[in-house]
């Protein structure tokens, strides 16, 4: 009984989908209450979309470093222009063996770097990457990082969705304090 009672509520979702959307809340009433009809349907379109697609990388940059040095790291501005929280989850890049997403906190007067879980880009903010702030450390160099090349790094974000910036790379005098 209840499979075909489904099935025809299904073919009648189809059909008043297709003449009036609005219609279909009150036929699915039965089976699930949806006290917003407009919610799920509003709700599609900002699940569907890719943070990737809401965040723009400006001013993207890497510090150059001797050769020989083991560790780097690269800057940048995340512009959210989406309506919606983001987050970075972890990066990437393929001048180093490990990536991590660090912040520098001051510790009684010393600054401190530390690992950090994710860097959040609140909707219609923005975030700066800056030497003494929050980073993207490059551990275990895999080649030099001269200034007028880039690196590439690759910013996954918390729906998955990536996006892939060329750092410049440059020299960086370290911030006074
Ligand atoms: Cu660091």
């Amino acid at each position: 009984m209840k499979p075909v009672y489904r099935i025809a509520v299904l073919s009648a979702l189809i059909s008043l989908l297709v003449a009036c959307g609005e219609k279909t809340a009150e036929n699915k009433a039965p089976e699930a209450a949806s006290p917003t009809p407009t919610a799920s349907t509003e709700a599609k379109p900002a699940s569907a979309s890719k943070a990737a697609d809401g965040i723009t990388v400006e001013n993207p940059f890497a510090r150059a470093v001797p050769p020989g040095q083991p560790n780097s790291a690269s800057f940048m501005t995340l512009v959210n222009t989406s309506d919606v929280d983001h987050s970075v989850k972890s990066a990437a890049s393929p001048v180093a063996a490990t990536v991590e997403l660090h912040t520098h906190t001051n510790n009684n007067g010393v600054m401190e770097m530390r690992q950090v879980e994710q860097i959040d880009i609140p909707a219609k903010g923005r975030v700066e990457l800056k030497p003494g702030g929050l980073h993207i450390m490059l551990i275990g160099l895999k080649q030099d990082m001269k200034v007028g090349e880039n690196a590439p790094i690759t910013l996954t974000f918390e729906d998955g969705s990536t996006t892939m910036t060329n750092a410049p790379i440059q020299e960086i005098t370290p911030p006074a304090h």
